[in-house]
C-alpha cells in the first residue's frame, strides 16, 4: 500500500482480514462505521466482471453487529423499526427499515434472530449502538446492548455455492435465502447466512474472534484456488444495476421508508410500538420516491454528492443519488429520488452532473 491514502490512526479500525486484503492489492478504501471498507482491488470494472463470473471473498467487518440480549430484547428491537420482527423464526434474517420520531430513517441494517432473546442488529453506516444504548438506558429495559468481536465475511458470485460447498460441506448450500445456519471455524461454531449485498448470491460468513480471521480467509483461497477466488469488494457498478439502496447516499435521516421504496417492510398495521409509527401513519403517501434511471451519453463521472435532476422547463424533479457506468448494459444506470410529478416510468429529464447536463430517463425496474 502506497501511503498516505488514509492518515494512519486507530480510530480508523483495521479489521481480522486487513493484512490479507493489503496483500491480496487493495487499492483505494472508504471508512464506514469507523472502520476500513476495501473499495477497488484491480479496477471497478475488471472487479465488476469478476464478480459477475467467479467468486469473490469480500472483507465486510465494516458490517458491524449490535447484540442484544435480554428479555425486553425484542421490544427493543421492535421499538426502532415498522417491520413486523415479533414472528421472525430463530434462523431468520430481516432486511428492516430503521427509524427515528420523525419517521426518518437512521439505517437499513439486517436483522438476525439467534435465539430466543438473542439479535444481531447487522449495520450500514450510522452509529445505532449508542441509539440502543439510550433507548435500552433511557427506558430501563432489561437487555444487554454491546458489539461483539463479528465480523462478516461475504463469499458473493455465481460460483459461491461452489466455494462454500467445498469447505463447510453440502448441507450448508441448502441454507435458504435470508437464513443462517453454524458452520465450525478453528473448532469454534460461526454464523453463515445466504445473503450478501450482491445480486449474484452467495453467503456471509460471521467471524466470531478476531484471531481466526486469517485463518478463515486461507481456508477459503485454499480450496478455491481453481475457482478463480479473488478478493474482492461490493461493487457499486452491480448494486445500482440490482437496486440495492446504500444508506447515506440514496437515503438519510431526511427520508422515510415509503420514500426509499421500503414502503413493504413497513407493517404500520401491526408494529404500534415502532418510536416513528404515527409519523409513519401520516407520511405513508410520499410525495418523492427511489426510482432507477438511465443517464444516457458519456460515462459519468464518480459520484460526490446528489446530482440535480430538473424537468425541460428547468424546474427542479430531484437527484440522482448513486450513478456508475455499466459495462455489461452500455450506460449509466443510477439511482435518484424524484418528485411524484416526474417519477413515472418513461418521465424524460435532465441531470447536471460536475461535467455537464446529461438527460435521463425514468425506468419502471432495476437492470438485474
Ligand atoms: N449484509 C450484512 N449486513 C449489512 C449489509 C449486508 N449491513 C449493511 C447493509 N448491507 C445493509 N443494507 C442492505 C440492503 C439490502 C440488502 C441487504 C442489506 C438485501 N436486500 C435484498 C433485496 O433488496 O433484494 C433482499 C431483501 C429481503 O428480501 O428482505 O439483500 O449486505 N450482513
Amino acid at each position: 500500500m502506497q501511503l498516505p491514502y488514509l492518515t494512519a490512526s486507530s480510530r480508523v479500525r483495521l479489521t481480522p482480514f486487513s493484512t490479507r486484503v493489503e496483500e491480496a492489492g487493495a487499492q483505494a478504501y472508504t471508512t464506514y462505521n469507523h472502520m476500513h471498507l476495501p473499495t477497488i482491488f484491480r479496477s471497478p470494472q475488471e472487479d465488476y466482471a469478476h464478480l459477475k463470473s467467479a467468486v469473490q471473498v469480500w472483507d465486510v467487518s465494516v458490517e458491524r453487529q449490535v447484540e442484544i440480549r435480554g428479555p425486553d430484547a425484542l421490544k427493543l428491537v421492535q421499538l426502532t423499526t415498522p417491520r413486523d420482527v415479533s414472528r421472525m423464526k430463530d434462523d431468520q434474517c430481516f432486511y428492516i427499515p430503521m427509524v427515528d420520531e420523525t419517521g426518518g430513517m437512521l439505517n437499513d441494517p439486517i436483522l438476525l434472530k439467534l435465539e430466543d432473546q438473542r439479535f444481531w442488529v447487522s449495520l450500514a453506516d450510522s452509529d445505532m449502538l449508542y441509539y440502543y444504548k439510550g433507548l435500552a438506558n433511557g427506558l430501563g429495559l432489561n437487555v444487554q446492548v454491546f458489539e461483539p468481536d463479528v465480523c462478516p465475511l461475504a463469499v458473493q458470485g455465481p460460483k459461491a455455492d461452489a466455494l462454500v460447498g467445498r469447505v463447510f460441506g453440502p448441507d450448508v448450500v441448502e441454507t435458504k435465502f435470508f437464513r443462517h445456519t453454524r458452520v465450525n471455524i478453528a473448532g469454534k461454531p460461526m454464523v453463515i447466512a445466504r445473503s450478501g449485498w450482491s445480486l449474484q448470491g452467495g453467503f456471509e460468513i460471521y467471524l466470531d474472534g478476531t484471531e481466526h480471521g486469517e485463518t478463515l480467509w486461507d481456508m477459503l483461497f485454499e480450496a478455491g484456488a481453481d475457482l478463480d477466488v479473488r478478493a474482492g469488494c461490493p461493487s457499486t457498478i452491480e448494486r445500482i444495476e440490482g437496486g440495492l439502496l446504500s444508506f447515506g447516499n440514496d437515503m438519510t435521516p431526511e427520508h422515510t421508508p415509503f420514500e426509499a421504496g421500503l414502503g413493504k417492510y413497513c407493517h404500520l398495521e401491526t408494529a404500534t410500538s415502532c418510536l416513528g409509527h404515527a409519523a409513519l401513519v401520516e407520511k405513508r403517501e410520499p410525495t418523492r420516491q427511489v426510482r432507477p434511471v438511465e443517464i444516457s451519453g458519456e460515462a459519468v463521472p464518480a459520484l460526490r454528492a446528489p446530482w440535480p435532476v430538473v424537468d425541460g422547463n428547468g424546474q427542479p424533479a430531484g437527484f440522482v443519488s448513486s450513478a456508475a457506468w455499466s459495462p455489461d448494459f452500455s450506460t449509466n444506470v443510477a439511482i435518484a429520488m424524484l418528485d411524484r410529478a416526474h417519477w413515472s416510468a418513461g418521465s424524460e429529464l435532465e441531470v447536471q452532473t460536475p461535467a455537464g447536463t446529461q438527460s435521463l430517463m425514468v425506468r419502471d425496474k432495476f437492470w438485474i
